[in-house]
């Protein structure tokens, strides 16, 4: 049995459930309301001392870090991972990059667009400015891969694709423009209209 530990709006919670859905698996999903400090409390901490969601518990098994989550299904599953050595090499790089590169940015224009008016704080344009600035420089490094491939490795869908596009749900919330990005923009269309994606946008 698998419980998701999740929060609706979350990036790397949505990374997550879409996984979930394309490979067909039931689950039992327990809202944490992170807002209210919900991820701090000491029965949360248990499971991730981190404090952050999302947390999968299978059986014995209690997972933190999105992208530890997915491959542990992926590969559970025997699905959504190249066969090749050199391909899933390929879809660790993009799993890096996207937490260590990516994700940053728009974590911060998340604070800035979404958190901050929540406390009725005002956002830091310098922030903003330099955020954008970032992820329209890495945005451009994926239409640049997408120029030359559907997917972002090999010829199907994989990993590397739903980690990367899904730091781009809520991204009207966000404030993320796309602008000037058409490969990513028809990557990411393609991506929307899979029944998992719709299933994981709860
Ligand atoms: N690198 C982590 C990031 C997890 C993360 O930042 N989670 C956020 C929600 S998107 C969270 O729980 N924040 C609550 C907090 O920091 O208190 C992952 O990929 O799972």
């Amino acid at each position: 049995m698998l419980t998701l530990y999740d929060w609706n709006l979350s990036p790397n919670c949505f990374k997550v459930r879409w996984v979930l859905a394309e490979l067909s698996l039931s689950y039992t999903p327990v809202d944490v309301d992170i807002f209210s400090g919900q991820g701090q409390q000491g029965e949360f901490l248990s499971l991730n001392p981190n404090g952050k969601v999302p947390v999968l518990k299978d059986g014995d098994t209690t997972l933190w870090e999105s992208n530890a989550i997915i491959l542990y299904l992926a590969r559970k599953a025997g699905q959504l991972l190249p066969a090749d050595p050199g391909q899933l090499a390929m879809v660790d790089q993009w799993l890096h990059w996207q937490a260590a590169h990516y994700y940053q940015p728009v974590i911060g224009l998340a604070l800035e667009h979404m958190l901050k008016p929540m406390f009725d704080q005002a956002a830091d344009a310098q922030a903003v400015q330099g955020h954008t600035r970032e992820f329209n420089r890495l945005s451009k490094i994926l239409d640049q891969q997408l120029s030359q491939q559907n997917w972002l490795v090999g010829d199907q869908l994989s990993l590397a694709d739903i980690a990367l596009a899904s730091t781009l749900f809520a991204r009207q919330q966000v404030g993320l423009s796309l602008s000037g990005l058409p490969y990513l923009q028809n990557w990411l269309e393609r991506l929307e209209s899979r029944s998992a994606w719709q299933q994981a946008s709860r």
